[in-house]
């Protein structure tokens, strides 16, 4: 097989990036190890910032987004028993944030794909990539049973964490930069009205809790928990006990109950790959760069670099140029760190310390404090949030 983009990876970058590619004429294959239920059903993110909107809308793939999402014009901060708005169109110049699950993202992606291409190859494992600094790389990968190649002009790696791509960086020139959490997110589904019009980030009695959403009938929430919890440990009254301890507020609120229909736990991690491009090979998205969720960046980094990627290919098709593909990993990386202080500081300011230092916490009720009590500290907060612009 030959093609000229070989993306590895059907998660939401490796999908994105094959729709804003086929739509300037460029060829590529997309190779996904799971299968199509599988990536369709993999719980994560929910936020979207507004240019990762844009992105959907402008390949096509928004008809669903713009019809069921839930558009939000800000956030909810609780601690000390109080609940704070945060205000992002008055704060930021009128913008705002969308609501609709990355499990629906990556299902309306695939069925574009599906129907009008290029090929998207379920349970296809890439094992290696060969020859990344040369003119024709090559990813060698597992398909019905048998070794194949597919050569390629380039090679993207969408791969999520741990990936075959970063691999193929020598030593000397691809550097991770990482930082552990010591905390883990229970994280669970409930057949249940969410108990809040915008989401809750609450630093609570015993630490962080979340309370997010996935349609006007289903709650999204999540729980601190220590590293190394197990989920059959947290039986459903537990985890409904510990939400309503961390979200309780002097005042009448109440967090309505419901089926929970799936528990998961999440480890927090940080993590920057530099740079993000070795010859003819890039990464995107997860591949590159892990973010703890506080912040909501994953999937709109993942975005905000394909995007980029796709322009440098769209211009390199048109004028024969690789400026801006030349420049892909200094472009990205400057708006990947950004997001990485982001998420690091609202993990920092949200979470108990394991070991309950109170000196910590008096600088997280500080921190939240000066948030609520300033605009310009509080329009900080919504800038990031909401998203930092694209360097583009
Ligand atoms: P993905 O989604 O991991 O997709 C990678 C795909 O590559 C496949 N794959 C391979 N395919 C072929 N050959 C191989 N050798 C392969 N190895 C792996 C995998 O099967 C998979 O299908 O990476 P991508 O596309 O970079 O997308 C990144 C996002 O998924 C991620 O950043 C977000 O989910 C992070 N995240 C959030 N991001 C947000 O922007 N807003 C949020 O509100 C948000 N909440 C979250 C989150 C992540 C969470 N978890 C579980 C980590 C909440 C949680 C709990
Ligand atoms: C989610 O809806 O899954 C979600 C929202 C905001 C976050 C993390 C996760 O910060």
């Amino acid at each position: 097989m030959r093609t000229t983009v070989g993306i590895i990876g059907g998660g939401p970058a490796g999908l994105l990036l094959a729709r804003l590619l086929h739509r300037t004429g460029i060829d590529c294959v997309v190779l996904e190890s799971r299968t199509r239920s599988y990536v369709e059903q993999r719980q994560r993110a929910g936020m979207l910032e507004q240019g990762t909107v844009d992105a959907l809308r402008e390949c096509g793939a928004a008809g669903r987004l713009d019809a069921e999402g839930l558009i939000h014009q800000g956030i909810e901060l609780r601690f000390d028993r109080e609940r704070h708005h945060i205000d992002f169109p008055w704060l930021t110049g009128g913008r705002t944030v969308t609501i609709y699950a990355q499990t629906e993202i990556v299902k309306d992606l695939v069925a574009l794909q599906l129907a009008e291409g290029p090929p998207l190859l379920f349970g296809a494992e890439a094992l290696a990539i060969e020859k990344p600094e040369s003119g024709s790389p090559v990813v060698r990968f597992l398909h019905e049973g048998r070794e194949q190649t597919l050569s390629c002009d380039y090679v993207v790696g969408c791969e999520g964490s741990h990936g075959v791509a970063a691999e193929a960086f020598p030593a000397e020139v691809g550097r991770i930069y990482a930082h552990e959490y010591p905390y883990s997110w229970l994280g669970i589904l409930a057949d249940v009205p969410p108990s809040c019009e915008e989401l809750i980030y609450a630093r609570g009695p015993g630490g962080f809790a979340l309370h997010s959403m996935r349609s006007p009938s289903v709650s999204r929430l999540y729980l601190q928990v220590p590293n190394g919890s197990d989920v059959r440990d947290w039986p459903d009254e537990r985890i409904w006990d510990a939400l309503d301890a961390r979200f309780a507020i002097d005042g009448d609120w109440r967090l309505a109950r419901g089926p929970i229909t799936s528990k998961s736990v999440t480890r927090m991690r940080s993590s920057v790959h530099e740079p993000m491009r070795y010859g003819r090979l890039f990464l995107a998205g997860d591949a590159a760069h892990i973010v703890p969720p506080t912040g909501a960046k994953g999937l709109n980094l993942a975005v905000s670099d394909v995007r980029v990627l796709a322009r440098g290919f769209a211009e390199l098709h048109r004028t024969g140029s690789t400026e801006l593909l030349d420049r892909y990993s200094e472009l990205c990386l400057a708006r990947v760190w950004q997001a990485t202080r982001f998420s690091y500081d609202m993990t920092r300011m949200l979470h108990a310390q394991p070991d309950g230092d109170a000196f910590e916490h008096r600088m997280q009720l500080a921190r939240l404090r000066r948030i609520t009590a300033s605009r310009p500290a509080a329009a900080e907060l919504a800038a990031n949030y909401t998203g930092l612009p694209l360097a583009l």
